[in-house]
């Protein structure tokens, strides 16, 4: 029968088709990983007596840099972790997050601004 020799090749180009298929997107994973695994520094700006972001997620090995562009001294503290000592107008401070947690800091000299950074696994 015809028919019966007809089925293996198109079942074999099935399969090639469902392999090509599943290639393309695993490919696609790898590319989202690479996205997920920023580690580009990161800025959080000071100004008008807040954080800015105020809530920011990075991965473990961020770099975050904290600028003060405000006309007030400010830190970026948390205590036993993290201080930059008092930021005059202009000034930075960069702290690199190696472990993964929540990390909630304040402004010593204005305990009520307060952020928060999640660093999440890497
Ligand atoms: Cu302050």
């Amino acid at each position: 029968m015809k028919t019966n020799k007809l089925l293996i090749p198109i079942a074999l180009i099935l399969v090639v088709a469902v392999l090509v298929v599943s290639g393309c997107v695993q490919q696609q994973g790898e590319a989202n990983n690479t996205v997920s695994g920023d580690i580009s520094p990161k800025t959080v700006t000071i100004k008008n007596f807040a954080f800015d972001p105020a809530g920011l997620s990075i991965k473990t090995g961020t770099i975050v840099n904290w600028v003060n562009e405000d006309s007030a001294p400010h830190t970026a503290t948390l205590t036993g972790i993290f201080d930059s000592g008092i930021l005059n107008t202009g000034q930075s401070f960069s702290y690199t997050f190696n472990i993964p947690g929540t990390y909630d800091y304040i402004c010593t000299l204005h305990p009520s601004m307060r952020a928060r950074v999640i660093v999440e696994p890497a």
